[in-house]
């Protein structure tokens, strides 16, 4: 079986994009192995500080923050982080050719439960003469991401990666400390009855979603001629992970709760780099009126509302929204 860098090497011509990939897998084995210990290693529970967005942090938010961020500056190819744990874009080094955007421990409320937790990246190329601390240089839409993946912590610690050229994945055999190839071009089903939606959000969204999740409930007599099935694991990493394996529609979409959020996932830290990996599995992102990826990002914490998964399924909620 192949080792992630070598697959790295056979697929792509960039020695420096290997690195920045190879460097975060290694950071997320690391990052794995601290969830592992959990209570063992006095990681769970509350930082007792907030993040930039006025959410409590876990400890675990700001261990895997840290790590992500020192391991990333110390390469050369890096010339810049974002991280959604970070106030501020943070300069690395001055030549690197790559900025990294993460959301460094998705599902943060999973981890005191011991339920699945992910990692979520974007890379996107540093424009020339910006400086790694500069917030412009980071707002490119998610169409312009040179790579993007996630790293699921589950009951095993799974890999999923696009460099532009289809989707693969990678589990991480612990007995060598390696991420192995496991599957190649990935392909999501294009029609689905399964779907996952925080439902305790429905008297704040928009008419049209509330129509849509109200018709998905009718089931087989309803409009969509359905019986749908619904999964909530409140880790979009998990959700995405499903949807990639088996099909499936994710929502996460605008609501009224508060008029400076529209919605609650981070574009440049989410939305982007799952719009990445779904659309080259075949799959389609959406926020329900417009495409995900060819928005013009504002501010790198800026939130979005999300619809993405299989493809008919996506283009449904999308004529409800018309
Ligand atoms: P986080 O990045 O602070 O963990 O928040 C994002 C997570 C997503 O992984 C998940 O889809 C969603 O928040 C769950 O939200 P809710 O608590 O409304 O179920
Ligand atoms: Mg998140």
């Amino acid at each position: 079986m192949l080792r992630l860098r070598t697959f790295l090497q056979q697929h792509c011509d960039n020695a420096e994009l290997i690195d920045v990939i190879d460097q975060l897998a290694v950071t997320c084995k690391d990052i794995a192995h601290q969830l592992t210990l959990g209570d063992l290693a006095g990681i769970l529970g509350s930082a007792e500080q907030e993040n930039v967005q006025g959410e409590c942090q876990k400890k675990l938010d700001v261990i895997a923050n840290d790590l992500l961020k020192d391991s990333l500056a110390a390469l050369p190819a890096v010339r810049g982080i974002a991280s959604e744990e970070e106030p501020d874009p943070v300069a690395c080094n001055e030549n690197g050719a790559y900025l990294v955007l993460f959301d460094p421990l998705d599902g943060s409320s999973n981890i005191d439960i011991n339920v699945t937790v992910g990692t979520i990246f974007s890379i996107l190329a540093a424009p020339e003469g910006s400086h790694g601390s500069d917030e412009a240089a980071y707002l490119q839409p998610g169409n312009q991401q040179v790579a993007a993946g996630y790293v699921l912590y589950g009951p095993s610690t799974i890999m999923m990666l696009t460099t532009g050229n289809g989707v693969y994945s990678f589990t991480l055999d612990t007995r060598m400390g390696e991420f192995l190839l496991m599957k190649e071009n990935i392909q999501v089903p294009a029609a689905t009855a399964e779907f996952a939606i925080n439902m305790s959000n429905q008297r704040f969204w928009l008419p049209a979603m509330q129509q849509y999740v109200d018709d998905l409930l009718k089931g087989e007599t309803g409009p969509l001629g359905k019986r749908y099935n619904m999964r909530w694991v409140a880790a979009m990493v998990a959700e995405i992970h499903r949807i990639l394996t088996r099909g499936g529609i994710f929502l996460y979409p605008f609501d009224n709760r508060d008029p400076a959020k529209p919605g609650k996932l981070r574009l440049m830290y989410e939305a982007n780099p799952m719009s990445m990996l779904m659309e080259q599995a075949g799959g389609r992102c959406s926020t329900a009126s417009e495409a995900i990826m060819a928005i013009q990002p504002q501010g790198i914490h800026q939130r979005v509302s999300v619809v993405m998964g299989s493809a008919e399924e996506v283009s449904i909620v999308e004529q409800y929204h018309h």
